[in-house]
């Protein structure tokens, strides 16, 4: 790379994306973070992070105030440059919303590799497959039981053979009858992912998953807080259900002792959170030699990209309405496509996602 192509400059904004129908517990809009990463020599990419609830405006100032001291004149290499990050933005923590700003500037890096380069994200990291499984996803603990099957409905209709739904209900008996009831939707060999979100302590996930066993399901993700390994290790014997966890894991070294703890059964890594592609890629390997498969965390349209090159692919999430093309995002189609209940990618160089104009979020 010559000294030409160094970084030159680092922009960051946000926009809320109105959700077609909210989230559990009131969540109406999902925020962005679109990150664009200049070089001296006129190249550029493009990242981003995206946040429910908070955190997205920290995230910009983060990206636009603190990142530039670790990253301009220095050559756009995303390994390279993720552990100048790390280090520089060390003091505000290696996980939560650091990782986050690193994750949304390494995805930039990243695109500014591959389209320089003149090949897709996928071709860059290494492509394995052509296409990836993918399943119906719904946040649907608030639907009532008739959404709730109307959802699963359209998952089936749409080609998808496997399908994940929310569990944790305050009434155990309501989760039990809505998974009794999706089950029955799906026919014996669907397959039925059910997640609890960490929503319930030891005894509650232990006695949920006695009365929701029969109903065979694929795995349960996120049964008890996500950083609590013990509890996992007590659920592990209690219950012979897969335990899929990941998406509230925020560094490699948390997914290595869940790894090592036998607890993470299908590990989740979410690109964003783990702080980019580069960490995602280590989570991957880590599961690898393991022999854990990885299946994603959202948002599809990058997950099904990176599904595409890890060593042991699962699933990758389709949900219902949430993609950031579906989310009016994207001023083009980003190439990523879901069909049949395959996921694929077929994009231009880089990743391919063209962010429509952000407008700055007030606070
Ligand atoms: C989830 C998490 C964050 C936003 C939307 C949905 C959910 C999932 O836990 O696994 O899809
Ligand atoms: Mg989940």
């Amino acid at each position: 790379m010559r000294a030409a192509d160094a970084i030159s400059g680092l922009t960051a904004q946000t926009r809320a994306l109105a959700l077609h129908r909210s989230w559990d517990g009131g969540v109406t809009h999902n925020h962005l973070v679109v990150v664009r990463v200049e070089t001296e020599g006129g190249a550029a990419g493009t990242g981003f992070a995206w946040t429910p609830r908070v955190g997205a405006g920290a995230v910009r100032a983060l990206v636009a105030e603190d990142c530039p001291a670790a990253l301009v004149g220095r050559e756009p290499v995303p390994q390279a440059r993720w552990a100048d990050l790390a280090r520089h933005l060390g003091e505000a923590g290696s996980g939560g919303l650091a990782a986050m700003a690193m994750g949304a500037v390494d995805i930039a890096l990243w695109d500014l590799r591959a389209r320089s380069a003149g090949v897709s994200l996928v071709d860059a990291l290494g492509r394995r497959r052509d296409r990836v499984p993918a399943y119906g996803s719904g946040v649907n603990l608030d639907y009532a039981l008739d959404e709730l099957l109307e959802q699963v409905r359209g998952f089936l209709a749409a080609g998808h053979t496997a399908v994940k739904m929310k569990v944790g209900s305050a009434d155990p008996e309501r989760d039990v009858e809505r998974v009794a009831r999706v089950r029955e939707l799906l026919g014996p060999r669907g397959r039925l992912m059910i997640d609890a979100n960490q929503r319930w302590d030891l005894p509650a996930a232990v006695r949920a998953m006695r009365r929701l066993e029969r109903f065979d399901p694929y795995w349960i993700e996120e049964p008890l807080p996500a950083d609590d390994l013990a509890a996992h290790a007590e659920l592990r014997r209690a219950t012979p259900v897969p335990i899929a966890i990941g998406e509230n894991l925020r560094t490699v070294r948390e997914f290595a002792a869940a790894l090592e703890a036998g607890v993470c059964h299908i590990a989740q890594p979410n690109a964003v959170r783990i702080g980019g592609i580069t960490p995602f890629l280590r989570v991957a390997a880590l599961a690898d030699a393991r022999s854990v498969p990885v299946a994603p965390h959202l948002l599809p349209e990058l997950s099904t990209q990176l599904a595409l090159c890890v060593p042991r692919a699962e699933m990758v999430e389709d949900i219902d309405r949430g993609s950031l093309e579906s989310l009016g995002a994207l001023s083009a189609p980003s190439g990523v496509r879901i069909d049949a209940g395959w996921a694929r990618a077929e994009t231009e160089a880089g990743h391919g996602l063209d962010f429509a104009p952000a407008e700055a979020v007030p606070g």
